[in-house]
């Protein structure tokens, strides 16, 4: 009994310390890009070493970069070996002969993440039967083909037709806030940097229909989305069931009903957002559908302007007996204003330009967190790339000199942390990781705007820590990597025989708040922010996969996919 309790104490030991020691990022870099490794325990000098015949090609000596790291408490020691370019899988080796994880370098090694990140999105898809032959293990009969019934707050009786869209995450419920942003971000990356978003192939249904399966997939989400916008042009927040039910639930076999709940002022302004892009991008393609994205989106605007305070008063909050996700913000006046320069690009009516100006100024621009409930940011780069010519100039100076004092921030940031992400203590919340790529995605454009590379080797950089360049030596995306997140939070795990899950999800990631008991077991009293990740099924708050979690994996591996 002794025996087995020490030998229990010592694993625990070791897993807690088991995060970095060499780390890297375990897929791979551009040949052209920097490339950086991060060393948790002291090393003076490394080498790299080709993985098949463990031929050392480059050497170089290390510097010690940060002592005691705020987010991990690591000491690290930083090497770069951004002058090797030959294509090639490796792997570092330190002097005392520790190892890091294998990653490759070369020109496409982005591609199979563009392809698979977006893929999740074909396998999160609701009231449509998957195939094997697109699914493979993950195949399933359609679910979700219940009509709905409306919660009586919403004043109606009966039930709608609501199948489709895509599941929002672990959990089955569909959630306009959240599907209408996580579409919104995809079209915002494609339009800024749409060359490595082209590919027809990635094997859903519609690959090889001549429209880029991107497209196709953001479609999917679309025609739901139609069907939750009521005849006034208010959509109805959302449609889950009462309360999450247990995690080894089939899609399937989920039957029960499902409730659709009132509609609100933020989700109308985030649908009218990407039905306002969806009738620009769609036009080359698709005529008819441009133009049906269009009046839905007039629509939406219409219904804002008939109400101008935020409804419900204060924001959405759950009713007594409903229990899933809330998408609650208290403030929806970011995504109206994200609503009208999109409009305002679309149909190039003044009074959206109008809007903006005039309300602009009313929204915190840059706030510390850049997602779903938080979207001033994205109205204002994509205001000031296309906008260029109108409006009014001192405006336009202002905000532009506010998105470079943001960059300059982020900037620091990353030469301030231990493993260079956008992230400081604070940061570490619920879905942590793509706050960090967020962040990037701004600086990114910024970089673009700036034409400033110290941005875009900055904002490129966050890439590697998603994929292992980080504190716990992980990768954050499923299937990807050595040591890559395998068993996350997700209801369609329990499709496979050994609960696997898809590749290509990223996880929510640390979660310093520790909002689930799993993480609270482990890190109470922590002061690691960084640190506090389980990739365990009980994990929900830092190891469950979302939408809109992908969606800005989607955008960064399709900008890094176009650079080859
Ligand atoms: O599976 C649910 C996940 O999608 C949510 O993000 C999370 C927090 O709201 O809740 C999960 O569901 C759990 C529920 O909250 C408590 N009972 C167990 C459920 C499955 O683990
Ligand atoms: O992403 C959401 C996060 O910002 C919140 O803190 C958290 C708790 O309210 O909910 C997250 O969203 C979940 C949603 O409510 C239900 N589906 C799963 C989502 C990701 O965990
Ligand atoms: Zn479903």
């Amino acid at each position: 009994m002794k025996k087995s309790i020490s030998i229990f104490v010592l694993i625990n030991i070791l897993a807690v310390s088991a995060f970095a020691q060499i780390a890297v990022n375990q897929v791979g870099y551009l040949p052209n890009s920097q490339k950086f490794v991060y060393f948790s325990n002291p090393a003076k000098s490394f080498s790299v070493v080709e993985k098949n015949s463990d031929k050392v090609v480059f050497q170089g000596k290390t510097e010690l970069w940060k002592s005691d790291d705020p987010s991990t408490g690591h000491t690290i020691y930083k090497a770069d070996f951004s002058e090797l370019l030959t294509p090639g899988n490796y792997y570092i080796k330190s002097e005392k002969g520790e190892k890091s994880y294998t990653f490759a370098i070369n020109n496409s090694v982005f591609n199979e993440l563009y392809n698979k990140s977006l893929k999740t999105f074909y396998i999160q898809r609701c009231g449509i039967k998957l195939d094997e032959k697109y699914a493979g293990k993950f195949a399933h009969k359609a679910c979700h083909l219940n009509k709905a019934h409306y919660h009586s707050d919403t004043k109606k009786t009966g039930t709608r037709e609501v199948s489709g869209g895509w599941h929002d995450a672990g959990d089955y419920g569909r959630y306009i806030v959240n599907g209408a942003y996580s579409v919104a971000v995809m079209f915002s990356g494609y339009e800024f940097f749409p060359d490595g978003f082209q590919s027809d192939d990635i094997g859903i249904p519609e690959s090889g229909n001549g429209i880029p399966d991107f497209l196709d997939e953001m479609r999917y989400e679309l025609e739901w989305m139609f069907k939750m916008q009521d005849d006034d042009g208010g959509l109805f927040h959302k449609v889950t069931e009462p309360a999450f039910q247990t995690l080894d639930l089939k899609p399937e076999n989920d039957e029960k009903p499902q409730i659709i709940v009132i509609k609100t002022t933020t989700a109308t302004a985030d649908f009218a957002v990407v039905m306002a892009q969806a009738g620009r991008i769609f036009k080359k393609y698709d005529k008819k559908f441009a133009n049906k994205c269009k009046k839905a989106a007039l629509k939406a605007w219409k219904y804002l302007e008939e109400n101008p305070n935020i409804i419900p008063e204060n924001g959405f909050k759950n009713p007594k007996d409903i229990h899933t996700g809330q998408y609650d913000d208290r403030d929806d006046r970011d995504e109206r204003l994200w609503a009208a320069v999109e409009m305002y690009r679309t149909f190039k009516k003044n009074k959206y330009n109008e809007y903006f100006k005039t309300n602009i100024k009313e929204v915190n621009l840059f706030p510390n967190e850049i997602a779903w409930r938080d979207v001033a940011p994205f109205a204002i780069i994509n205001y000031i790339k296309y906008a260029k010519n109108s409006g009014n100039r001192e405006l336009k100076q202002f905000l532009i000199a506010e998105w470079k004092n943001f960059c300059d921030k982020m900037f620091l940031r990353q030469n301030n942390d231990g493993y260079q992400a956008l992230l400081i203590p604070g940061d570490y919340r619920w879905g942590s990781l793509q706050i960090n790529l967020n962040f990037g995605f701004i600086l990114l454009a910024g970089a673009y705007e700036f034409e400033n590379n110290n941005f875009k080797n900055a904002a490129i950089g966050q890439i590697n820590f998603i994929l292992g360049a980080n504190g716990l030596n992980k990768s954050f995306v499923t299937g990807f990597g050595e040591n890559a997140a395998s068993k996350v939070h997700n209801r369609i795990c329990s499709l496979t025989n050994n609960w696997e899950i898809y590749p290509g999800f990223l996880v929510g990631g640390p979660n310093e708040n520790l909002e689930d008991s799993a993480l609270r077991k482990k890190f109470s009293g922590h002061n690691t922010p960084g640190l506090c990740y389980l990739d365990s099924r009980d994990s929900y708050a830092s190891n469950e996969t979302c939408i809109n979690w992908n969606a800005i994996l989607v955008v960064y591996a399709g900008y890094l996919n176009g650079l080859k």
